[in-house]
């Protein structure tokens, strides 16, 4: 599909390492948003506090055998949801395979995801530019799938201070980065009030790692 602009998002390069598949996830749109209210029903998205003790206006949960977790104590992946005491919810084999067919197309081949975040955005929610690297293994590229409505996506450089460049999400789009890309600066921009058909005013985005 071609925008206003003529550049193809159905694969659109960001930089090296890393792109942009416009609606790659759109068909599973439906199954994917089934399965996040399953695990939702087991695992409840909540919103972490930083270490600095600030709480995060983006409410998470997760799926697979670790899960991303933040508290005063750092940022880490653990097997146990401290908000349950239990497993995390296991990985639902429709995300493993949409997100190893995800990254096969932009060429990483044999991603085998051991978590997935799910981030959960209300209007005004948003997440300040970070990198990810709280992987062990940072060979391994991230697969970040949007639902919902659209978000302003920040992508920055290698340093916290260059300036990001602004890429709107849609519903159903996937975005795979990795290789010299891996370590980019990136984040959400405030998520706007307005709503989308399959989930209201949210925007929900799943991110799948090789965290060990
Ligand atoms: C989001 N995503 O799209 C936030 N991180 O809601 C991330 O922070 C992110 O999309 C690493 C890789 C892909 C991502
Ligand atoms: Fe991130």
């Amino acid at each position: 599909m071609d925008d206003l602009f003529g550049e193809d998002r159905t694969f659109l390069p960001l930089d090296p390492g890393a792109c942009l598949l416009g609606g790659f996830a759109l068909a599973n749109g439906p199954v994917l948003l089934d399965a996040i209210a399953t695990i939702a029903a087991v695992a409840p998205f909540r919103h972490l506090e930083t270490p600095g003790g600030r709480r995060m206006s983006v409410a998470m949960t997760n799926a697979g055998r670790l899960g991303w977790v933040s508290d005063r104590r750092g940022y880490r992946y653990d097997e146990i949801d401290p908000c349950t005491g239990k497993a995390w919810p296991k990985m639902p084999l429709v995300f493993t395979e949409l997100s190893r067919h995800a990254a096969a197309t932009a060429d990483f081949q044999d991603f085998m995801p051991e978590a997935c975040l799910i981030n959960r955005y209300e209007p005004g929610a948003k997440l300040s530019l970070h990198q990810d690297r709280d992987e062990r293994n940072l060979d391994q590229p991230i697969v970040s799938v949007s639902l919902g409505v659209d978000a302003r996506f920040l992508w920055g450089g290698e340093k916290r201070l260059d300036r990001p460049r602004r890429i709107i999400l849609q519903h159903g789009d996937v975005v795979v980065w990795g290789g010299p890309a891996r370590l980019t600066f990136h984040g959400i921009d405030t998520l706007d009030l307005s709503s989308h058909p399959a989930t209201g005013s949210f925007r929900f985005n799943l991110t799948f790692r090789k965290a060990t």
